[in-house]
C-alpha cells in the first residue's frame, strides 16, 4: 500500500468514525416535513397510450421528448422536460406477446435515450448509453413483449447525464397489461399510477440540484404524477396502487399516517404469488410496486413516506425523513370490490442448483468490482438462455441498490438468511442492505449481441453517473465478446 494510499485509508476511516459518534448522538436524525404542505390539487393521471397497429400487426407508440414548463408547485411555473408534453409522459400499455415500435423523437438541446427499464429486449432496443438519440434526430425500437404483465417504466440512460434528464422530468410508466380477475383494473379510477419523485424548487420555483451530496440530490418536496400537494378521489372500496420510486437518489418507505395495513400484491417484475398484508414498503429509486389499499366511505387518509431502518449512514442520505406524499379522499358511498384473489400468480422459482456461473459484484466509492465504468469495455461475458448468481454488496456504508437490465431477478438470500418478505417475487432493482451480500438469481434469454452491451449499476443516478455502473453481453455458444462500436465519447 502507497503512502498516499495509506494516508486517504486514515482519513476515511477517521471521517467514518467522527460521523458515528455525531450518529449516536442524534446530530443526524432526519428531517419530519409531515403538515407542511396543503393537498388542494387534484392527482393528474398520465394519459394511456394504447398505440395504434399498423400494417405489419405492430403496436406503435410515440415518444418526443422536449421542454415545458408545469406548475410543479401551486403559482409557480417551472422549467421541466417532459415526453409528448411538459413534463414526464404518457403510460404506455401493452399486453404479453405483443410486437411493440416506439416512435422516439428527441427534441432537446442535447442528445438523451430511452430504457425500458424491467424489460426483456435485444440489448440494441434496450436504451443505454449506447443508444443515445441525437438532438433533432429520432429512433425506432422494437421488440416482442415477454414477460408476464408488471409495471414497468421508461427513462433516459445517456451517458454520464441521467440524472440531470429523469430529474427534469422525463419519465413515464410502461404497463404489460393482462386482466387478473378480482384485482381493481381502471385505468385512474381504481388502479391509479403514481409517479413518487423528490425535488429540491428555489425561491422562483424552479429545479435546483446538490453539488456534492453522498446520494445525489435530496428534495424537500415530494411529486406524486409531477404535482405537489395532490389528492385522490376514490370512489370505490379498494384502491390498487402502482407505485414507481421515480427519485433521483431518494429511498422512500411508503406507509399510511394511521398505519393502517395493505396488500401488497406486484414486485417491479409482476405478481406475487398470493397478496400480502403489510403496513409499509420500503421502494428505492427505480423499484416499483403494487398494493391494494381498503378504503371507508367518507374518510381521508394520508399515503406517506416514513423513515428507512437498518442504515447507520441513513440520515444524512435522507432515510430518516418523513413526508406526507398524497391524500386519498373516499367518497361519502364507494362501488363495492371483490375480496383479492388468495392467488394472483404462478412464479417459476429458479434453482441454485442451475446456476452455471457465480459473479460476484461489489459497489464501492463509484465503482462495481473496483472498476469505473468505461463505455468501451466490456466486463462481463453471458450466455444467452443461462441461469447465474449475482452476489451483490454494497462495501462503503452509503446507501446504493443495484439494477440489471434485460432480466428479472429472484433473491436467494441476504447474507444467507431468507429474503424479506417484499423481496419474494421478480425484481430488476434492489436496495443493498449495507455490508450484506445479497444472493439474486436470474435466467437470461435468447437474445444475443456480442456487440452491444446491456448495463448493470447503481440506481442512485447520481453514483451511476459517476462510475457505479458495468457493461455485459450475452452471447451464443461458442461466441465471446465483440467489440464496441467505439464512436461515443
Ligand atoms: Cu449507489
Amino acid at each position: 500500500m502507497s503512502a498516499s494510499v495509506l494516508r486517504k485509508a486514515l482519513i476515511c476511516s477517521a471521517v467514518l468514525a467522527l460521523l458515528a459518534v455525531l450518529s449516536s448522538c442524534g446530530v443526524f436524525t432526519g428531517i419530519d416535513y409531515t403538515g407542511r404542505v396543503t393537498f388542494d390539487r387534484a392527482l393528474p393521471i398520465p394519459p394511456v397510450q394504447d398505440g395504434v397497429i399498423d400494417e405489419e400487426g405492430r403496436r406503435v407508440f410515440s415518444l418526443t421528448a422536449q421542454e415545458g414548463a408545469a406548475e410543479l408547485r401551486s403559482g409557480f411555473q417551472t422549467q421541466t422536460w417532459g415526453f409528448n408534453g411538459d413534463h414526464l409522459g404518457p403510460t404506455l400499455r401493452a399486453q404479453p406477446g405483443d410486437h411493440v415500435r416506439v416512435n422516439v423523437t428527441n427534441r432537446l438541446g442535447e442528445a438523451t435515450s430511452v430504457h425500458w427499464h424491467g424489460m426483456r429486449l435485444p440489448a440494441e432496443m434496450d436504451g443505454g448509453p449506447h443508444q443515445e438519440v441525437q438532438p433533432g434526430g429520432s429512433w425506432h425500437p422494437e421488440w416482442v413483449i415477454d414477460q408476464p404483465a408488471a409495471t414497468l417504466w421508461y427513462h433516459p440512460h445517456p451517458h454520464g447525464a441521467t440524472e440531470k434528464h429523469v430529474y427534469r422530468g422525463l419519465a413515464g410508466l410502461f404497463l404489460v397489461d393482462e386482466a387478473v380477475p378480482g384485482l381493481p383494473s381502471e385505468y385512474g379510477v381504481d388502479d391509479v399510477p403514481l409517479i413518487v419523485q423528490d425535488k429540491q424548487l428555489d425561491g422562483s420555483g424552479q429545479l435546483a440540484t446538490s453539488g456534492s451530496a453522498p446520494v445525489g440530490t435530496l428534495g424537500e418536496t415530494i411529486l406524486t404524477n409531477g404535482v405537489e400537494g395532490a389528492f385522490f378521489d376514490a370512489t370505490t372500496e379498494k384502491v390498487r396502487l402502482r407505485l414507481l420510486n421515480g427519485s433521483t437518489a431518494r429511498i422512500l418507505t411508503f406507509a399510511f399516517d394511521d398505519e393502517r395495513e395493505f396488500a401488497h400484491i406486484a414486485t417491479d417484475g409482476g405478481l406475487l404469488e398470493a397478496p400480502r398484508v403489510t403496513g409499509q414498503l420500503t421502494l428505492s429509486p427505480g423499484e416499483r410496486a403494487e398494493v391494494v389499499v381498503q378504503l371507508a366511505p367518507g374518510e381521508d387518509v394520508m399515503l406517506q413516506s416514513h423513515p428507512t431502518p437498518g442504515f447507520w449512514l441513513g440520515a444524512p442520505s435522507g432515510l430518516s425523513d418523513r413526508f406526507d406524499i398524497m391524500q386519498i379522499r373516499a367518497a361519502p358511498e364507494l362501488q363495492p370490490a371483490d375480496d383479492l384473489p388468495d392467488e394472483l400468480a404462478r412464479i417459476d422459482w429458479l434453482r441454485a442448483d442451475d446456476a452455471v456461473t457465480t459473479r460476484p459484484m461489489r459497489l464501492s466509492n463509484r465503482s462495481i468490482n473496483g472498476k469505473e465504468m468505461d463505455m468501451n469495455r466490456i466486463d462481463d461475458v453471458i450466455l444467452a438462455g443461462s441461469t447465474e448468481i449475482w452476489t451483490v454488496s454494497a462495501a462503503d456504508g452509503f446507501p446504493h441498490n443495484f439494477h440489471i437490465h434485460d432480466v428479472q431477478f429472484q433473491v436467494l438470500d441476504v447474507d444467507g438468511a431468507p429474503p424479506a418478505p417484499h423481496l419474494r417475487g421478480w425484481k430488476d432493482t434492489i436496495l443493498l442492505e449495507p455490508q450484506k451480500e445479497h444472493r439474486l438469481i436470474m435466467r437470461f434469454g435468447r437474445h444475443t449481441n456480442p456487440d452491444v452491451p446491456y448495463m448493470y449499476h447503481c440506481h442512485l443516478l447520481r453514483h451511476e453517473d459517476e462510475g457505479m455502473m458495468g457493461q455485459f453481453v450475452v452471447v451464443a455458444p461458442g461466441q465471446g465478446a465483440g467489440h464496441i462500436d467505439g464512436h461515443h465519447h
